[in-house]
């Protein structure tokens, strides 16, 4: 695969909203190990906000993309790697899913389409903002997510399926399902991820774990020690195939 994300254990996702624990910068996050950092927050989302984090992110030589919730929070920006765009798959509302990006497509004549991504979001925690906001239908069994995986996949052709859980530590089995509904398509987890094996739990599961919240509530030690939960798996997997 010659996806950027083909060899992400762990991304952080870092929200423009919020600021990180006092003392740390980015250059502590970028050491923490993580593959890549993820930049966008569903609440409370401006450009100035966004730009700040961008050129904060950019110096550092971990490669930087921006996920934006809305057309208002794309920012371009030298040093940025690329665009990471949700597409809500279970959204109630389909502005979520299309419209957005139409308006965006609509208003902005500087898309990078080389350097531009979609994730097909399967949204599971009813309680996240980004619940609310896209009136997300996440009363969701294993074989409907599982579905979701697959049309993304195979009819849609999503290069990445997000299981999000924003917030709360999710059920491994519907991250499972996911996986087990895509061919091609990279699933990426987040929600909850908060020590070593909670990260390599659902690292199993998934191609890809992001943590959130975590680098803003309890800072870059205890980040670290999800990186290593997360590589531990990728570890294991390339120790099984020697
Ligand atoms: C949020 O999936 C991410 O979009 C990570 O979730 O903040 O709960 O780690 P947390």
């Amino acid at each position: 695969m010659g996806v950027p994300w083909a060899d992400w254990d762990h991304v952080v996702k870092i929200d423009p909203d919020k600021t990180l624990r006092a003392g740390e910068t980015f250059e502590d996050v970028c050491a923490t190990g993580t593959d890549a950092l993820e930049i966008g927050g569903t609440t409370g989302m401006t450009e100035a906000k966004m730009a700040r984090v961008v050129e904060a992110t950019a110096a550092h030589d971990v490669p930087v993309y921006i996920e934006p919730s809305n057309v208002a929070s794309v920012v371009h920006r030298d040093g940025l790697d690329g665009y990471l765009i949700p597409i809500v798959l279970n959204a109630g509302d389909p502005f979520w899913t299309v419209g957005a990006h139409k308006e965006w497509a609509r208003l902005d004549d500087r898309i990078d389409w080389r350097r531009t991504y979609t994730e097909a979001y399967v949204i599971m925690n009813p309680e996240a903002s980004v619940a609310e906001y896209t009136d997300a239908d996440c009363d969701l069994e294993p074989d409907e997510v599982a579905a979701y995986a697959e049309i993304a996949d195979r009819a849609l052709g999503q290069e990445i399926v997000y299981v999000e859980y924003s917030g709360t530590y999710g059920d491994p089995d519907i991250v499972r399902a996911a996986a087990d509904g895509t061919d091609d398509a990279s699933v990426f987890y987040g929600g909850g991820i908060r020590d070593y094996e909670s990260a390599r739990e659902m690292r199993q599961r998934a191609d890809t774990v992001i943590v959130g919240d975590l680098v803003h509530d309890e800072g870059v030690e205890a980040v670290r020690e999800t990186v290593d939960g997360a590589r531990a798996v990728s570890t294991e997997t390339a120790d099984r195939h020697q």
